[in-house]
């Protein structure tokens, strides 16, 4: 069968329409630049056509380059050869119709344009340095001399997505239309077919007039968010260019900066999230694009800090939710805590006080199961107890109505054991959130038994439609994410015990790209939490590995940022962690009761056991079929933990070291420091087959 046509062109009243029609996104694979270029000669060639429209067939105009063809090992830029600047030399008028989204080197495409039309509902930008690049088909050269190097370098430094009205009002667009977009365009091109001379962005150098501190500004302004990155400064650098620079070395040096990115671990790890992210979607034996039952309403049994956020993330995505609590107190509470949370949004700006009056109206509290009856979901969002929760489900499993989903949000307990309580175990699932849970964009999905691939795959899309990155996973203790992390947390008490001070590890981490250290963390989510669940896990382990320092600290009442005081010392109003010599001397005091002779321990080894202990546990957890795939380990990293997006992930970065080193670093330690440390079966295997973490097979 032939390829369809990924680029057409049909004359219609003296207008040659070039429409791409390149699914899902009309990226510019190989063959979509070369089909723009010929369409485009044989309506010059036309006398017949007056004007050009450029088009995107399906659902989007031009989504940029195609983010795959990168790694093909391509030296040139993935979008042809220069066939941008065949339409800005074009003698006749080039109008760029845009709805959907317009791109990377799909809004650079649009640049090359003479005019730009487009839908009110589209969304237009420069994103490259989002996956480690930057504009590199003229967009760092062109946008500046359309909108002024200010306002391109907010675009092109953030990546973000402007609004057509937004373009307008910027310059980007000419026109913005609510509907039929071909005839707006079409009658668009015979108003501007005899314009001469005709607009040509590259020509125009009125714009291009910067404070000179602009550029140093810029740089300042980014430096936290972009520390470590290489492809924030190199966009800078390109639009200073096109300030310093006439048009042609101005977009040499586009180049020479794009190449430094496109090879760059920066970019590669940026573009492999980029697909994980996506492939996250997928649960084996589902298939993909599945359709699943829209979630229109939904309950949430508890109203405490995640019971809350949980509800909130209903009402942000305009779904009514209704929020269960045991006494009128604590639903008071909740609603008081909730209301708070939304005012801070509209203290800082970023949320209207009407939209948070309606959202707010959106969430409705009861006292009466009975209440939720007629729900879509119900999600359990009560403390970390098995008998509690078994509880809730029995009196959900009594009143929701059939096809209801009855979800946990649990972090770490048996979902077989909660299902095991209802009549209806195939609709039960763990969809665990990271608090706060109205911000963090990770749902971690919980397949148990019994749960079916339809209810699967209705809570992933609940997920998606409330706004989070949805990953699935299958049942043991601390399911995929908190299971991966937990050896990371012994691994560092254990440091710590043995000659780290809480301000070194942090100081590694951080400096590794986490925006908090570890302990810091700790301090900020309260350490009580984690002591009431060691004391209960010691209760129920006798061999459980006891933390000492942890439990001094707490049995001093040193909670954290809440008592002024943790693992750090804090001043009165001030979150900033202060080392504290109290503290210093305890951890001395512990590893002198433990009979340890404290040294001195090198970063980079901090590093790798904190890490290298959690590549481990993942590869068990995959090996047992428990995570679906390597990636979903970095997806969860990524957006549960903080780990730094530029590295790829845990298990991307551990690539970048290499199986091989990771697995021989883990032997020596298993041969120092005896069976938490002993190498998984799938780590072994890996290591000698030679096969990366990233194509390693779940179990
Ligand atoms: N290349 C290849 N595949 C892409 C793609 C792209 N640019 N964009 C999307 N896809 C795939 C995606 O993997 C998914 O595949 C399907 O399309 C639907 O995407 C020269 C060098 C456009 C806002 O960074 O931001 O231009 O999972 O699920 O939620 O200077 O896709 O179905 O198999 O995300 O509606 C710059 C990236 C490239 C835009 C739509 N452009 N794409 O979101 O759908 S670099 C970008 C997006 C460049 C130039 C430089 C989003 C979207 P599958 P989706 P969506």
């Amino acid at each position: 069968m032939s390829q369809p046509t990924l680029v057409s062109l049909a004359v219609q009243d003296g207008v040659g329409v070039i429409t791409v029609n390149n699914p899902p996104v009309n990226a510019l694979s190989a063959g979509v630049p070369e089909g723009i270029a010929t369409c485009l000669a044989t309506a010059l060639a036309d006398p017949a056509v007056q004007a050009i429209v450029l088009i995107g067939a399906g659902r989007s105009f031009i989504a940029g380059a195609d983010i795959r063809e990168f790694d093909k090992g391509r030296v040139t830029m993935p979008i042809g050869d220069g066939f941008i600047d065949k339409l800005d030399a074009s003698p006749k008028p080039v109008i760029a119709a845009i709805h959907g989204y317009a791109l990377g080197g799909g809004l650079e495409t649009a640049l090359g344009c003479n005019y730009r039309i487009a839908l009110r509902s589209a969304k237009l930008g420069l994103p490259e340095v989002l996956i480690g690049l930057l504009p590199g088909a003229g967009g760092t050269q062109r946008l500046p001399r359309l909108i002024g190097p200010k306002a391109a370098l907010d675009l092109i430094t953030t990546g973000r997505h402007v609004p057509a009205d937004e373009a307008k009002a910027l310059g980007i667009v000419d026109e913005v239309v609510e509907a039929d977009l071909l005839p707006a365009a079409i009658a668009f091109a015979h108003r501007v077919a005899a314009h001469r001379p005709l607009p040509q962005i590259s020509a125009n150098a009125s714009k291009l007039a910067a404070d000179p501190g602009l550029f140093d500004a810029t740089r300042k302004a980014i430096a936290r968010k972009a520390r470590n990155q290489k492809a924030p400064y190199n966009c800078i650098a390109a639009v200073e260019a096109a300030c310093t620079l006439p048009f042609a070395q101005g977009l040499a040096r586009e180049a020479e900066l794009f190449r430094e990115l496109e090879t760059s671990a920066e970019s590669r790890a940026l573009r492999y999230v980029f697909f994980a992210e996506r492939e996250a979607a997928h649960v084996p034996g589902i298939p993909p694009n599945t359709k699943a039952p829209a979630v229109q309403s939904a309950a949430v049994v508890g109203a405490g800090t995640m019971g809350g956020g949980i509800a909130m993330c209903f009402a942000d995505a305009a779904i009514p939710v209704k929020i269960l609590e045991a006494s009128q107190e604590a639903l008071d509470r909740g609603m008081a805590r909730i209301r708070a949370n939304y005012e801070t949004s509209v203290k800082r700006g970023s949320l209207a006080q009407d939209e948070m009056e309606r959202r707010f109206a959106r969430i409705t509290p009861v006292l009466d199961y009975a209440a939720l009856a007629d729900a879509d979901v119900a999600i359990e969002a009560i403390f970390e107890e098995m008998a509690p929760k078994q509880a809730v489900f029995r009196q959900l499993d009594a009143v929701m109505k059939p096809g209801a989903l009855l979800l946990s949000n649990t972090s770490a307990l048996n979902i077989d054991e909660i299902a095991s309580v209802t009549q209806r175990p195939d609709v039960v699932a763990g969809a665990h959130f990271f608090s706060p849970a109205n911000v963090m964009k990770l749902l971690e999905v919980v397949k148990g038994a019994a749960t079916s691939a339809a209810t699967m795959n209705a809570v992933m899309a609940m997920g998606r439609a409330i706004g989070k990155l949805s990953v699935g996973c299958g049942n043991c203790d601390g399911f995929l994410a908190n299971r991966s992390r937990a050896p990371f947390g012994m691994e560092m008490v254990i440091l710590l015990e043995e000659g780290a001070l809480p301000q070194q590890i942090d100081k590694v981490m951080v400096e590794f790209g986490y925006p908090m250290g570890p302990v810091a963390v700790g301090d900020l989510a309260g350490l009580d939490i984690g002591w009431a669940a060691r004391k209960r896990r010691a209760a129920a382990d006798p061999n459980y590995r006891k933390q000492p320092i942890s439990d001094r600290l707490c049995e001093l009442g040193r909670f954290g940022q809440k008592t002024g005081a943790g693992w750090y010392r804090y001043e009165k109003g001030d979150r900033t962690p202060h080392p504290d010599p109290e503290v210093t001397a305890i951890i001395e005091q512990v590893s002198a009761e433990m009979g340890i002779t404290r040294r001195a321990i090198s970063d980079e080894e901090i590093l790798h056991r904190l890490l290298f202990a959690s590549i481990n546990e993942a590869c068990k957890i995959l090996e047992e079929g428990i995570a679906y795939r390597a990636s979903d380990v970095d997806v969860m990293w990524l957006h549960g933990f903080g780990f730094p997006r530029y590295r790829g992930g845990l298990m991307f970065w551990a690539d970048q070291i290499g199986v091989k080193t990771v697995y021989e670093q883990i032997q020596r330690w298993h041969q120092l420091y005896g069976s938490r440390w002993a190498p998984s079966a799938l780590l072994r295997q890996l290591a000698e087959t030679g096969t990366a973490f990233k194509d390693a097979k779940a179990g």
